[in-house]
């Protein structure tokens, strides 16, 4: 039974706009699709959540598919080795207590595992901006296409309410340094209020300090992975990646935390 271009173009436009309207209040949001954000997402979803994630690339995986310079590869350490066979991805034991898997299989896996519990992805979307309610609490995100931004043209965005909105956009934290830009005076929650920078490369102390610093850092906005590293002053680690889903979990417990304490 052949197809009209007219009823194909009517199968997207409908299920993209009743999937759109119906994220438009959201238990969380997360903006960027890395290993991070995903790993939060899929756990928010699984405990039914209604959660949502909006990566500005045609592309989600984040910094994973490259693995180590190109070579699809990534090292997870064993603390991590369980979150990720939970997505049925393969790891080939190396040293003591480190495995290593394909990068191309990792994200393919972990998408697989997050779509399949419930979580929607938005791709070539980007996060521009947040929503702020009463005594400045980050209350939603701010949406336009990637392809409007990078053409640089002049058109208004449109927003979704969020009870939490989790910053999982990398090395960029480009939410939280949003929020800094956009609200005079405003105070993080850290030591000094402010935004304190990303380290050099050391694995070690990286890995170590990433899931401490996944943490609230404004009301309603929490930083996942890279993100946390990046705005709690803690060094980059490279292609060792046991951190970002130890982040992503221990994010989707702090948002689970504050949706159930109506934040
Ligand atoms: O960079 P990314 O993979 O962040 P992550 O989950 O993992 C970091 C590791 O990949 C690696 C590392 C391992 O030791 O250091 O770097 O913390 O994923 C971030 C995603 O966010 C998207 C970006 O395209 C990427 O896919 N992103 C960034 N800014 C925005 C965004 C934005 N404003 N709106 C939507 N997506």
């Amino acid at each position: 039974m052949p197809i009209s271009e007219i009823e194909v173009t009517r199968g997207i436009v409908e299920g993209f706009t009743k999937d759109f309207l119906d994220s438009l209040q959201l238990d969380v949001a997360v903006a960027g699709a890395g290993p991070a954000g995903m790993t939060c997402a899929y756990f928010l979803a699984k405990e039914g959540h209604k959660v949502a994630i909006f990566e500005r690339n045609l592309h989600v995986g984040g910094g994973m598919w490259g693995g180590g310079m190109l070579f699809p590869r990534i090292m997870i350490q064993e603390e991590a080795a369980e979150i990720v066979r939970g997505f049925n991805v393969r790891l080939e034991p190396f040293g003591d207590g480190y495995y290593v898997s394909d990068s191309v299989e990792t994200v393919s896996k972990c998408t697989a595992a997050a779509v399949d519990a419930g979580v929607k992805i938005w791709i070539g979307v980007s996060v521009e901006d947040v929503l702020i309610r009463e005594e400045d609490r980050v209350a939603g995100v701010v949406l336009n296409w990637r392809a409007v931004e990078l053409a640089n043209l002049h058109v208004d965005p449109l927003a979704m309410e969020a009870k939490v909105v989790v910053d999982a956009t990398g090395h960029e934290a480009g939410i939280v340094h949003t929020v800094m830009r956009k609200i005079p005076g405003a105070r993080l929650f850290t030591e000094s209020g402010q935004i304190v920078g990303e380290k050099p490369m050391w694995a070690e102390v990286g890995e170590a300090e990433i899931v401490d610093n996944t943490r609230q850092v404004y009301p309603g906005l929490l930083v996942s992975g890279m993100a946390a590293n990046a705005i709690y002053g803690s060094p980059r680690m490279g292609a060792i990646f046991g951190g970002m889903f130890l982040s992503g979990r221990k994010t989707a417990e702090l948002a689970t935390e504050l949706v159930r304490a109506g934040v």
